[in-house]
């Protein structure tokens, strides 16, 4: 018997191949210990539904989608921007911000400052947000402590909001974020990184994957290769910060990783999108990022689409660059910057989001993945990326457990 049957939803299973969205008209969901046991069209059920499981709920014909996943976020930070933001309305760019010593480091400044309980709840007051909005899985980097004791805190803040709440936080250490001011070379950071910080990281159990900044503000592609080898030799999967402000070839490098993701991509060669599909690297794109710098230059996401790589997008939330808590409006953003199809924007927040975590069991509607459900006050899925600022989620429903 199934503990609890969903009856009578438009199902967006976002299945890959088959129907646009994965569309089930008339759909039941049935699930069992936490996993999805049925997903098909109510009249193929030939048994008593009234048999079939402990609880059933009639959705109505409301849109049933795979909780979100938001697969780029540095939620857990301490301190104020808004000073840059106008700034950089008076004419100063992120760069000349960074290089006078604001931008990333005024956080980290901040962040070193803050104690576990203070980050603790600036990070759960901004993930109410995510959840409020049907998110069931969020990626969250460390980056703004830049010593080992504060990029612990970070990710062990990270992942007491997982046991806090009902969500799933995969957990990416991102020491080669920004050079710390107390290392006179960049080098001997990366260093650092290697011999200290990310063992420190691995043995408290603290990462899920390994990112860097590449970067003419963050550090060269010579740099960021040493990290993604140790990274590989501890076994622990590799992402990129890659190809955000100029073309450094960040992504061909952690392509050669076999990295998870490469995320921004807006200097991305055409040419290198192969690569990434050769590789199977998701491309991550953040649109709140390029919205909120006043960017022109947008990703290749002809040449992605082309090459057949799989395109996840984010809210990349932080404090400089992209301070957003709205998937869907990245959703959104993805597809009136960038050009992406409605259904690519929702592949990008739920199955491809997976796929950038390297998380096999969510993302899309199946027999035995995990119940992580959105319902939704919608008839169609482009509803749900087709408007700003609205949020039609009814319930949120996280491992089969309908949440409060
Ligand atoms: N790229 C970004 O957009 C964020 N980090 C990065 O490497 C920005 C971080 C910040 O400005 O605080
Ligand atoms: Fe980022």
């Amino acid at each position: 018997m199934w503990d609890t049957l969903f009856l009578n939803a438009e199902v967006a299973t976002m299945a890959e191949g088959g129907a646009p969205y994965g569309l089930i008209h008339d759909a039941a969901i049935g699930v069992k210990d936490g996993v999805i046991a049925y997903v098909g069209p109510v009249g193929d059920i030939s048994a008593d539904i009234g048999d079939l499981a402990r609880e059933v709920h009639d959705v109505s014909g409301d849109l049933v989608t795979p909780g979100l996943i938001d697969c780029h976020t540095h939620l857990v930070w301490a301190g104020d921007r808004s000073g840059e933001f106008e700034a950089r309305l008076l004419g100063k760019t992120y760069a000349e911000i960074a290089k006078a010593g604001g931008g990333i480091m005024a956080t980290v400044a901040a962040t070193r400052e803050a104690d576990e309980e203070t980050l603790f709840d600036a990070a759960m007051t901004r993930l109410q947000d995510f959840l409020a909005e049907g998110v069931t899985t969020i990626e969250v980097k460390s980056g703004y402590g830049l010593d080992t004791e504060t990029e612990l805190k970070i990710l062990r803040v990270a992942r007491a909001l997982e046991d806090e709440d009902h969500v799933r936080v995969r957990t990416t250490f991102l020491g080669a974020h920004a050079m710390p001011p107390e290392f006179k070379s960049a080098d001997a950071y990366i260093d650092h990184i290697c011999n200290d910080m990310l063992p420190a990281t691995k043995e408290e159990g603290l990462v899920d994957a390994v990112d860097g900044f590449c970067e003419t503000i963050g550090f060269s592609p010579e740099q960021i290769e040493r990290v993604l080898a140790a990274a590989a030799s501890l076994g622990i999967p590799v992402k990129l910060h890659a190809e955000q402000l100029s073309d450094q070839g960040g992504a061909k490098l952690a392509a050669q990783y076999k990295a998870l993701s490469v995320d921004h991509l807006e200097y991305l060669a055409a040419d290198d999108a192969a690569a990434l599909a050769d590789a199977g690297t998701v491309a991550v794109l953040l649109p709140g990022a390029y919205y909120y710098l006043r960017e022109t230059q947008k990703p290749p996401v002809d040449a992605l689409r082309d090459a057949g790589v799989k395109m996840a997008v984010a809210t990349d939330c932080n404090p400089g660059t992209s301070p957003m808590t709205s998937l869907l409006l990245s959703a959104n953003m993805a597809c009136t910057f960038f050009g992406l199809t409605a259904e690519e924007a929702l592949a990008g927040i739920t199955r491809n989001g997976a796929k950038a975590l390297g998380l096999e069991d969510c993302g899309v509607i199946e027999i035995g993945k995990r119940a992580d459900l959105a319902i939704w006050d919608a008839k169609r899925p482009a509803e749900l990326v087709a408007s700003i600022g609205q949020n039609p989620l009814i319930a949120r429903i996280f491992g089969g457990a309908i949440c409060p």
